[in-house]
């Protein structure tokens, strides 16, 4: 059965910063009800709406896995560890965005898979080899003409985009050697829940995934999690080591039950952990906007620090407009100049004085809140102060 726990209200398109300031509608397709759901039986959660994937991840798709130091560090470090342990021959990248994990590694030993054409011409510029197509099995087949099969699949934050999963790990299992392995990481539903960031919730995050779920998923096709890490990145996430139930050789970790037993311990199995969530969700708008309007009562300015996809579900689901937060700023190119989507806020070039006019920054991008506040010390010193909205609104001391 499947059972609604949360409604966010009407969103626009998370990646879609507008040009110009404009009102959107939904007759025209530009807003949807964001909706959230628990499937009790296979324990997934996905949102109700599905967007068909060449609206979302297309030739203008803005986001880039490069942009900060703290993901270029975490796939150099899982390039290494995944050269050091499982020596393959042969990678495969499902979502391979600007080439932040492939360009770890030799260019005949890669293949990278992106969608969205501005995306993969990065790669592909760069001497990788890319395919600039949905992952699905007609791709699979047209690979596995060409190279036969590949040792590893990673995907990093990319199979909680595609609706169809059937067909992804169809897909995959046809590729995949033997003994080959798949990695994918995402992030973990218990954080979320946890941290109360139910920001993570947006037209391109149609799955939340828990270990709970993923062991039922892969139940399916006859693969199953041999080791799970828990990640800091995204605001927590978990990187699951996956294998064919028949490749006995490589062990079960102990990791992977202690995790599904965590989840379990905080309720991640039942309804109820989603509805208190919910009154979470409710209570975190009230105290956000409480802090924001008394600072508009004060006269006090308030830029957001990256614009991102999880800030277009704050700004919307808040109903926070250019009067509580004036600006954003951001260092992405493609999202320079533009207007968060549904609140027409403007979002400027980020330079290192730019924290000047303002006397309080929001942090959109709170998952990188360690290296923000790491970069803008100088700020802090002089009277600047940060808010955040995760795990609740508060005005860092
Ligand atoms: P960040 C996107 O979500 C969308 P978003 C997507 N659906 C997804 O799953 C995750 O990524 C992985 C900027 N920034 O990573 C860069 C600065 O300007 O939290 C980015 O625009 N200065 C694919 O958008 C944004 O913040 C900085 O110093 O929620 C961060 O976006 C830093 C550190 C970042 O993902």
């Amino acid at each position: 059965m499947i059972k609604k726990f949360l409604n966010l209200g009407l969103q626009p398109l998370a990646n879609q910063y507008q040009k110009k300031p404009i009102k959107l509608s939904i007759g025209k397709g530009q807003l949807y009800n964001l909706n959230i759901f628990f499937n009790t039986k296979s324990k997934l959660v996905s949102i109700s709406k599905r967007i068909p994937s060449e609206k979302m991840f297309n030739s203008k798709y803005p986001y880039r896995s490069s942009m900060s130091h703290t993901m270029r560090t975490s796939f150099k470090n899982l390039s290494k560890k995944i050269k050091k342990k499982f020596k393959p021959n042969l990678l495969l990248e499902i979502g391979s965005n600007d080439g932040a994990l492939i360009k770890n590694f030799k260019k005949e030993n890669v293949i990278g898979v992106e969608p969205c054409k501005n995306l993969a011409k990065i790669t592909k510029k760069n001497g990788y080899l890319t395919y600039d197509k949905y992952w699905n099995f007609d791709l699979a087949t047209k690979i596995k003409k060409r190279f036969n099969s590949v040792d590893i699949i990673y995907s990093a934050n990319t199979l909680t985009h595609i609706s169809d999963l059937t067909n992804v790990f169809k897909s995959i299992k046809y590729l995949l050697s033997e003994n080959g392995i798949v990695i994918i990481e995402d992030p973990s539903l218990l954080e979320c829940l946890k941290k109360n960031s139910y920001d993570q919730f947006y037209n391109e995050h149609i799955y939340l995934f828990s270990a709970i779920a993923v062991k039922n998923l892969l139940n399916n096709y006859g693969f199953e999690i041999f080791d799970i890490e828990n990640l800091s990145t995204h605001g927590g996430s978990l990187r699951y080591y996956i294998k064919r139930k028949t490749y006995k050789k490589q062990k079960i970790s102990k990791r992977v039950n202690n995790q599904i037993k965590k989840e379990i311990k905080f309720g991640l199995h039942k309804f109820e952990a989603y509805k208190k969530f919910s009154i979470n969700t409710l209570k975190s708008k009230k105290n956000l906007l409480q802090i924001l309007n008394k600072i508009k009562k004060d006269k006090k300015k308030i830029l957001g620090y990256g614009a991102t996809a999880k800030a277009v579900t704050v700004l919307n689901y808040c109903n926070i407009n250019k009067d509580l937060i004036y600006n954003f700023t951001d260092t992405t190119p493609e999202k320079i100049n533009n207007y968060m989507p549904g609140k027409n806020i403007k979002i400027l070039r980020y330079n290192k004085n730019i924290l000047k006019n303002y006397d309080y920054v929001f942090l959109g991008a709170w998952n990188f809140k360690k290296e923000i506040i790491k970069k803008e010390k100088k700020f802090l010193k002089k009277g600047l102060k940060f808010i955040t909205h995760i795990p609740y609104p508060r005005v860092l001391s």
